[in-house]
């Protein structure tokens, strides 16, 4: 891995003004933990007011629209979160994928936009149960890798990847340890066959059900850079002992 470990916390829908007392919190905390890159992705209304509220950690969008601007009710674009002081955004989330039905290519779409707008990129993919149950795990999320990774030029040292298998995440399950290793090996080397060698800096992320009693095993893992943090993410406390065990 080039860079620091990466602990991102996404709020998905949760969060008021009231919550930024957690991310003040938690940028509070961050200043222990130097060796460590910490964000936090809350929803589009907070991103403002959290932007003020840090100066440590890093702050963005859980999704971004794929144009700059235009008809599209209730879509916020790249541009947008930019100009609302974000410095990546989440792509390609399974509940944008399920909900929104977004496909690959939506996906790319999206992830090109935002590093066009200036933003770092975390771009998630992940199999479901009965794809894994089938023995499917590993082609489902290496074709998501290939329809979704953004073209780039230069080295992508501005694309994290999150594997987030889609049963573990908000379960309290996570896959083991051998698992998630395998298929972060399999992550990497589909990378490599997309970017070539300079994809050494790019981030592979665990995401799901990530919290403090298994953060130190699976960040422990060979090729898990970092952590996609849900519902752990919602207190400085939990969130703060993910940090600690990257740290
Ligand atoms: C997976 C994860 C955050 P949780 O979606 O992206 O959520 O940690 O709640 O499983």
């Amino acid at each position: 891995m080039a860079g620091l470990p990466y602990i991102v916390g996404n709020w998905k829908m949760n969060g008021t003004r009231a919550m930024l007392n957690e991310a003040r919190a938690i940028d509070r905390a961050a200043a222990r933990f130097p060796k460590v890159q910490v964000g936090l992705a809350p929803p589009a209304t907070l991103l403002f007011r959290m932007r003020d509220a840090v100066e440590l950690i890093g702050v963005g969008g859980q999704d971004c629209h794929a144009s700059e601007n235009g008809a599209y009710t209730g879509n916020v674009s790249a541009l947008m979160l930019k100009d609302a002081g974000a410095d990546f955004t989440i792509v390609g989330h399974s509940e944008r994928r399920d909900y929104h039905r977004e496909s690959d290519a939506d996906v790319k779409a999206k992830a090109e936009a935002a590093l066009s707008a200036g933003l770092s990129v975390i771009l998630c993919i992940g199999e479901t149960e009965a794809q894994r149950d089938a023995g499917h795990a590993e082609a489902v999320v290496t074709a998501q890798l290939e329809g979704s990774c953004p073209r780039m030029d230069g080295a992508p040292d501005k694309l994290s990847i999150a594997y987030e298998p889609i049963w573990a995440i908000g379960t309290g399950r996570v896959p083991s340890v051998e698992d998630v290793a395998a298929m972060h090996k399999a992550i990497r080397t589909r990378l490599v066959a997309i970017y070539g060698e300079s994809c050494v800096d790019v981030r592979i992320l665990y995401g799901g059900s990530v919290k403090a009693e298994n953060a130190a095993e699976l960040l422990a893992v060979p090729d898990v850079d970092g952590a996609l943090v849900g519902g752990a993410s919602l207190t400085a406390e939990s969130f703060l002992s993910i940090v600690g065990a990257a740290a």
